[in-house]
């Protein structure tokens, strides 16, 4: 290996080693997940689908492909049809809108600073700039609006209902969402990228059954690599995987749809289910010790894998108070916040969460004390180099588990 390579290897799993994300899109993966990852299947050109490939050799990538479906859908608990090729969430629910509409129809979706994902039609993406988007979100209570939701499904009719979050606290209930859909006829996306590993944890309501197409990325809570799948119900097969190639994409990547497998093999061990259990029960400890320190929490608490800590009262911004943690060892993102008034780049959230923290070992003792740290360091009842001690002491004492390092 290149000597710069191993040495910014190196740097970064000290950095990882040193700090603790609170990113609350971010994970640890296991060294089998890895080891998969790394493995000769990267070598091979698998265009197409198993028992119709494009390419010769593919007997063991057919089984590969056809394994890592079965354990998507035992996961799950669903007899869906399953796509394991798409690279990226992002990907992912293009490929869906592809699949499912034309140029200029209508999505309602949720709005990027009231808890949804650039991919769910915001005017920076190709999403926005294709189809015709309206956006619903929160009411005064912090929760989805669903009297807006069903208002607007009845007024605009959209093509597709998108049920999905990459910033919003509350767990999703995904009847309501799907009672909107039926109003107008419309299809139901559970985007449940974030989730994905709470809802195979029994923490977080499942959206199958519910939704006509279920997307997810595979390296959030699910502690898989970086890569996503899509759902769907079997009559949308043909046109979900023909969207996903030829339409958007190449070739598979097998190395990752192996590493997938392995994932999904992992999160259905019962630790797992623990893991899961500590992710919500952590941010559950950490948010009162934040709400209890002074911190005003967005939508009023949590009960899923993260917070979005409102930096207003504190005249704080996102950038202000990101780097802030991050020269003291703990690494969160800022992030808008419903109705922000501060632009995307410099918003007036904080975006923090556990299952990184869980994945490292880190239980309810330990969430109680980072957030003392958090609410010392955004008060200013604690200084820097104290909180700084405090989180290399902390992590000397929870090192990452040999099974992630
Ligand atoms: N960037 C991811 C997140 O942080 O939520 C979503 O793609």
């Amino acid at each position: 290996m290149h000597e710069h390579l191993a040495s910014l290897i190196a740097r970064e799993q000290a950095r990882q080693r040193d700090t603790l994300s609170l990113i609350p899109s971010e994970n640890l993966t296991s060294q089998s997940v890895r080891e998969v990852l790394a493995s000769g299947f990267s070598h091979k050109y698998a265009e197409g689908y198993p028992g119709s490939r494009y390419y010769a050799g593919n007997a063991v990538m057919d089984e590969l492909e056809r394994f890592a479906w079965h354990r998507a859908q035992q996961l799950f608990a669903t007899d869906y049809h399953v796509n394991v090729q798409p690279h990226s969430g992002s990907e992912a629910n293009l490929a869906v809108y592809a699949a499912l509409l034309s140029p200029g129809d209508t999505i309602l979706a949720p709005a990027l600073d009231h808890g949804g994902h650039l991919s769910h039609g915001h005017a920076v993406t190709l999403t926005g700039k294709l189809y015709t988007i309206v956006r619903y979100g929160v009411g005064t209570d912090g929760r989805f609006d669903l009297g807006q939701v069903r208002e607007l499904a009845k007024t605009h009719q959209p093509k597709l209902i998108v049920a999905g979050v990459s910033a919003y606290p509350w767990q999703l209930a995904y009847l309501p969402f799907r009672e909107a859909a039926d109003l107008c006829g419309a299809a139901l996306m559970a985007d449940m990228s974030h989730v994905a590993g709470l809802v195979a944890g029994g923490q977080h309501p499942s959206p199958f059954g519910i939704a006509d197409i279920v997307t997810t990325t595979t390296h959030k809570t699910l502690r898989g690599p970086r890569g996503a799948m899509i759902f769907c119900k079997p009559d949308l097969a043909s046109k979900i995987d023909k969207a996903v190639f030829p339409g958007l994409q190449g070739g598979p990547h097998m190395h990752t749809i192996a590493a997938i497998a392995q994932a999904l093999t992992e999160a259905s061990e019962p630790s797992f289910t623990s893991y899961a259990q500590e992710v919500v029960r952590g941010m559950a400890t950490l948010a009162n010790t934040l709400s209890a320190g002074g911190c005003q929490l967005v939508g009023g608490g949590t009960n899923t894998h993260l917070a979005l800590i409102d930096l207003r009262p504190h005249g704080l911004t996102g950038r202000h108070a990101q780097d802030l943690l991050e020269r003291v060892g703990l690494v969160a993102n800022r992030n808008s916040i419903p109705h922000d008034q501060a632009g995307p780049r410099n918003p007036s959230g904080l975006r923090i969460g556990t299952p990184w923290g869980a994945t490292r070992g880190l239980a309810s003792a330990h969430w109680e004390q980072i957030g003392s740290l958090i609410t010392g360091l955004l008060t200013g009842a604690m200084t820097e180099e104290t909180a700084r001690l405090a989180v290399h002491e902390l992590l000397t004492t929870i090192p990452i588990p040999h099974q992630f390092s």
